[in-house]
């Protein structure tokens, strides 16, 4: 007798409707971090070199970071050319062989540029469209630009090179507008043209450390963060993707904080993929705002990943903490080395939490109690209130003591040149950050304008802002005035 499975079907009664909800079987727990990271549609990679390609590279991963063997200072001449890219080579075709992706890493970058280093933007884009074009599509993610942003969360660029050429034609303090030379948008434009000048699906992305949290330690807003954002934003049509390295650590500003989610997710709100590109973490973090034992926080990271559907990335940066270049911080997965490798309680911990896929498993567990990283509630607002030239609608993702809205300020039958929202919070409500607008207030009536280059919206098109607040902020009516 033949048996046929069907999927199970529950009856659900919405609002006077009837909606047939399918529920497949559980899938079955993978037992590597490939096999369940692919089931849950994301990859998980690690960074190594042709010395540690052992077997376990191959079975636990699907994608693969040159640690170092495609920096300039390995491939790049001082013209731009290609030289040494055996190791390169070494790398690739065994991430072919074992069906991973590989992210190259990296091309316009203030550190280990090697040969290249002091060179004009002519001579990095030579270098951009060599390097695009040796590997091809063999390289599905390259980090275009690495680290273009100053430690100790000022918000500002590195003023070194490659930096060092930028201008700022008008003085505005920013790099965005048409007069001005920035070299990150440069280098981005290049990359672009030589992947459509190709018809290369290769991804362009920009990456950079201690930009994961919406905040840093204590509930400052992280600066740093708020400036990559706002390059993605300006850039979107070069950009593909954003690299959050994730080296978390005991210095305040690369602590691992519960708005880490919120951050991916504004990002990816921008349609960019998120990958978190270097993860490790100190085994004893104690300036953590999370925490926890080390495995825990992996498990936090991994899912405010999982969490978020354009989070589509994971990617250890080493396999044993003694073969890390943190080594006295154990922030690995694995112990042992030379291809002896024994798992860690982190390992056992990602796995279970890959295996959990992209749906929130349990979100009222008592462990996940009030994080903004476990189970958001997503609820549109619209304005109702009538304006002077433009709208604004605010869009919320809410957890149980906080919220991140998004507001949106559409011009209406004329351009705008400057924008002002006025939004009252509940009683008991506070913003804590704010980005791509300049606020006045934290609580009750609260104002939002717009910064420089965000003011001047064309008939119906629109510009985004968002803030971060503690309390709720359901029902909010915006009231947009245009200037
Ligand atoms: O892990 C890399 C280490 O082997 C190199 O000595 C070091 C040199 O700068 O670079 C390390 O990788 C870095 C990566 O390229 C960019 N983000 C920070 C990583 C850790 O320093």
């Amino acid at each position: 007798m033949t048996s046929i499975a069907l999927p199970t079907a529950v009856l659900l009664l919405v609002g006077g409707a009837v909606a047939v909800q399918s529920i497949g079987p559980a899938a079955a727990a993978e037992t590597t971090l490939r096999a369940a990271a692919a089931q849950a549609g994301l990859f998980f990679g690690v960074a190594a070199s042709p010395g540690r390609l052992s077997s376990i590279v191959g079975q636990e991963f699907n994608q693969l970071t040159p640690e170092n063997d495609m920096k300039p200072s390995t491939i790049a001449t001082s013209t731009g050319g290609l030289q040494n890219t055996g190791n390169a080579d070494t790398l690739v075709n065994y991430a072919q062989t074992n069906n991973m992706l590989v992210r190259g890493h990296t091309m316009v970058w203030h550190s280990q540029a090697g040969a290249l280093q002091g060179a004009n933007q002519a001579t990095l884009n030579t270098f951009i469209g060599n390097a695009l074009n040796r590997w091809g599509n063999r390289i599905a993610y390259w980090d275009v630009v690495n680290e273009a942003l100053d430690d100790n969360n000022t918000g500002r660029r590195r003023t070194q090179w490659p930096h060092s050429l930028n201008r700022d034609a008008n003085g505005d303090g920013d790099f965005f507008d048409a007069g001005d030379t920035d070299v990150i948008r440069d280098s981005f434009i290049r990359a672009k043209q030589v992947v459509q000048a190709g018809g290369l699906t290769t991804k362009l992305c920009i990456n950079d450390y201690d930009v994961e949290g919406l905040t840093v330690q204590g509930g400052t807003q992280n600066r740093k963060a708020n400036a990559l954002y706002d390059i993605v934003r300006n850039y979107r049509q070069y950009i593909d993707c954003v690299g959050f390295q994730a080296h978390f650590n005991d210095n305040p500003n690369s602590i691992i904080t519960n708005d880490l989610q919120a951050n991916i997710q504004r990002f990816a709100d921008l349609g960019v993929e998120v990958h978190i590109t270097e993860l490790d973490i100190d085994d004893d973090l104690s300036n953590n705002d999370i925490g926890a034992g080390q495995a825990e926080n992996y498990r936090k990271v991994v899912r405010a990943c999982l969490n978020v559907a354009k989070c589509t990335g994971i990617t250890v940066w080493g396999i044993s903490d003694s073969e890390s270049w943190r080594s006295s911080e154990r922030g690995l997965l694995f112990t042992g080395s030379n291809g002896n490798y024994q798992k860690k309680a982190a390992y056992t911990a990602v796995l279970d939490e890959l295996n959990k896929g992209r749906v929130p498993i349990n979100p009222t567990s008592p462990n996940t109690p009030s994080s903004p990283s476990v189970s958001p509630t997503v609820s549109p607002t619209v304005s109702p209130t009538p304006s002077t030239g433009c709208t604004a609608t605010v869009s919320l993702d809410s957890w149980t003591g906080g919220f991140v809205a998004t507001v949106t300020v559409t011009a209406g039958t004329a351009p705008i040149n400057g924008w002002n929202v006025l939004l009252t919070l509940p009683s008991g409500s506070t913003v804590t950050n704010s980005w791509n607008a300049t606020r006045g207030g934290n609580s009750g009536a609260v104002q939002f304008s717009n910064l420089s280059y965000n003011g001047r919206v064309n008939t119906g098109q629109s510009t985004q802002f968002g803030f971060q607040g503690t309390g709720t902020a359901t029902g909010l009516t915006p009231v947009c005035t245009a200037s």
